[in-house]
């Protein structure tokens, strides 16, 4: 079997004054940090539709990376290729879970029953991959927006034949993720939405969409899928209005439909961005909401308006990322996965290592910014006391529900001076710099 990666061996944690560029300066995998090794707390995952299929190409060029694992042909020897490849990358870096979708993992075929067939071959391999080393699945996915048939949407294509091929490729996809442990299983609308409402039945669209998630609910726990599944919210790209703008209106599809007690949310950063919202308040809207799942890891350009699915370095975000993760009591099923590809220019193996260490040395660092966050206690204790009018007298009877009109305006006609006090957004903010770089 060909080394895809023989620049390295195995990458190890060197600590922060180390110059090799194939070690971890903040990731130590077995770290333990308030009781949990590093590693589980973070529980990375690669993507193997960017890491292992992504070819650089965009809309002004073709691809310019060569991901025919030494010049093959046969469309199956390079995707057994890409299992070798992914496994031996894994490995490598102690990166202990993957995420796929149907299709980057198989080729089609002529037919859907030949697209199956090669599906079914390669989930094999990889399952005598997972059985040889401790890598697992996190979630795995279908590819339902990339062929022609999906022009209109998937679930909510105005073409039944079109739902019914989605729903067939959810099937197998479900299967697979159920036969390779997945605890997670991710809808991604990737055409769920409109161009123009002038042709668009949105009403009987949601309702299709809703009975394609409820269909797979039902069928993966007659599997035996105990896990999560996950809708990923984003607001555009491909279609101008995407029906899972963001968490708070995936939560309201999901309530409406009553889907709210098997799904929850697998957030990215890059899509909360696109939402015109923080990657930390995309979070805290799913925390509060008893529906954190998952993470999909990256960043996006703040120049460029589109989905760069750039690999994460901003400490800031994922130190603000990791306090949102530890408030909600950790991942469960859920972990980290970088969906996340390297620049066009970066076309060679190498460049994977590289963005790989930087990513998980960037997620490793905000883990422990937001435990020293936690730690110092001066941002918590100020968000507290900002809200401690609601610890006693009318503030704890609006708290309580037990305050009216009535009862308030009768306190206010006796007590009708408020005092405010400041937000201190700059004083958190100089907190916040002097724990990240004290
Ligand atoms: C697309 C995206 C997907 C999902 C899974 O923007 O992020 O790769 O993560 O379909
Ligand atoms: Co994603």
């Amino acid at each position: 079997m060909s080394e895809f990666f023989p620049m390295i061996k195995k990458v190890c944690y060197e600590g922060k004054q180390s110059k090799n560029p194939f070690s971890f300066k903040y990731y130590d995998a077995e770290r333990i940090i308030d009781g949990k090794p590093m590693k589980e707390h973070l529980k990375f995952a690669l993507s193997w539709w960017h890491t292992l299929c992504a070819e650089g190409g965009d809309p002004f060029g073709s691809g310019t990376i060569d991901r025919t694992y030494g010049g093959l042909k046969d469309p199956m020897k390079i995707a057994y290729a890409k299992v070798d490849a992914g496994f031996e990358f894994m490995s490598k870096l102690g990166i202990e879970y993957f995420c796929f979708h149907d299709a980057d993992i198989a080729p089609a075929g002529e037919n859907f029953s030949q697209t199956k067939k090669n599906f079914w071959e390669i989930v094999d391999y990889i399952r005598s991959k997972t059985e040889e080393t401790n890598i697992k699945l996190l979630w795995g996915t279908a590819n339902c927006f990339n062929a022609p048939r999906y022009m209109h949407g998937a679930g909510t294509s105005c073409n039944a034949h079109s739902f019914a091929y989605a729903a067939a490729q959810i099937k197998n996809a479900l299967e697979a993720t159920v036969k390779l442990g997945g605890k997670g299983y991710v809808f991604w609308g990737g055409r769920e939405g409109y161009e123009t409402l002038l042709n668009t039945d949105m009403a009987l669209e949601l309702d299709n969409m809703a009975k394609l998630m409820k269909m797979s609910v039902e069928y993966g726990r007659k599997i035996g899928f105990d896990g999560d599944f996950y809708i990923e919210p984003k607001p555009k790209e491909p279609t101008k209005h995407q029906y899972d703008f963001d968490s708070a209106t995936v939560l309201g599809f999901l309530r409406k439909y009553g889907l709210d007690k098997d799904f929850k949310l697998n957030i990215e950063a890059n899509h909360a961005t696109l939402a015109g919202h923080t990657f930390e308040h995309e979070l805290t809207v799913a925390r509060i909401n008893n529906a954190f799942g998952s993470i999909d890891a990256n960043s996006g350009d703040p120049l460029l308006g589109w989905d760069t699915d750039q690999f994460p370095t901003n400490v800031y975000s994922a130190t603000l990322c990791m306090l949102e993760v530890i408030r909600a009591g950790g991942f469960t099923n859920g972990g980290l996965n970088f969906d996340a590809k390297v620049r066009r220019g970066s076309f060679t193996f190498e460049d994977i290592v590289h963005a790989y260490i930087s990513g998980m040395d960037t997620f490793a660092l905000g883990l422990i910014k937001a435990y020293e966050i936690i730690e110092d206690g001066r941002i918590d204790e100020f968000v507290k006391k900002r809200y401690s009018s609601y610890n006693d007298g009318i503030g704890k009877e609006i708290r309580q529900g037990s305050a009216s009109l009535e009862s308030l305006e009768e306190y206010i006609l006796g007590n009708d001076k408020v005092v405010m006090e400041s937000g201190r957004q700059e004083y958190l903010e100089a907190v916040l710099n002097n724990i990240i770089f004290g």
